[in-house]
């Protein structure tokens, strides 16, 4: 026979998969630009890439990917960098893509720049706000299995919470 210890060990094994798999479904690919890719004037105007960004949830674990063809890169820079166009000296060129993965603890604000030429006064830079990917706070129907678990048993729940907070 299970042990109450059993049950509540084998509840946060179920609320682990749970979460496990509610991260996976969850984690976004995202082209910047959509198919205008990471480009500078003439082909975009200022405030492309936040027009771009508008309406778009980022969360930790979703991933950026800047295409683009001719001479461009991508820099992620502070917010006064982003502000200033600062041609920073580190930066991702080569090929013609880059992909970014955002941390799975991210959350705030990420700015990215071209720093070639004048492309990012021109608009080849976006500012995006990360909102943290924690479960309580999913939005579609995905975290529906957590719901579950936790209404089994009031026992069950405290154990449930507890990895919550150590995976936090
Ligand atoms: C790059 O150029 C190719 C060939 O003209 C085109 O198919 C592709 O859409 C371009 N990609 C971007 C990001 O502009
Ligand atoms: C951007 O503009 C250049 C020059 O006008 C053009 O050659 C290039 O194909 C354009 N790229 C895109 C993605 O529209
Ligand atoms: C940004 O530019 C302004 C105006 O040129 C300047 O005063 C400020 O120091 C710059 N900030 C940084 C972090 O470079
Ligand atoms: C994410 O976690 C790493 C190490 O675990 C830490 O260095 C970093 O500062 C964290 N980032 C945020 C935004 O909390
Ligand atoms: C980012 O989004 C959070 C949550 O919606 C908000 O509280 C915060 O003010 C935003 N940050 C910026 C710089 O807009
Ligand atoms: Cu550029």
């Amino acid at each position: 026979m299970m042990g109450r210890q059993g049950v509540v060990s084998m509840a946060g094994l179920l609320v682990l998969f749970a979460l496990a798999s509610t991260r996976t479904t969850m984690a976004t690919d995202y082209t910047v630009g959509d198919s205008m890719g990471w480009t500078g004037p003439p082909n975009i105007t200022e405030g492309f890439y936040n027009d771009w960004a508008a309406g778009k949830t980022f969360e930790g674990g979703d991933s950026l990917k800047f295409v683009w063809n001719g001479s461009h890169n991508v820099a992620i820079v502070s917010k006064e960098d982003y502000e200033n166009c600062t041609k920073v000296s580190s930066y991702f060129i080569g090929g013609s893509a880059f992909t970014y993965t955002l941390p799975s603890n991210a959350s705030g604000m990420y700015y990215f720049i071209c720093t070639v030429d004048s492309h990012c006064e021109g608009g080849q830079k976006l500012a995006i706000n990360v909102t943290s990917s924690e479960p309580s706070t999913t939005d579609d129907g995905s975290s529906a299995p957590l719901l579950a678990i936790g209404a089994l048993s009031s026992a069950v729940l405290p154990a449930g919470v507890l990895l919550l907070h150590l995976l936090n």
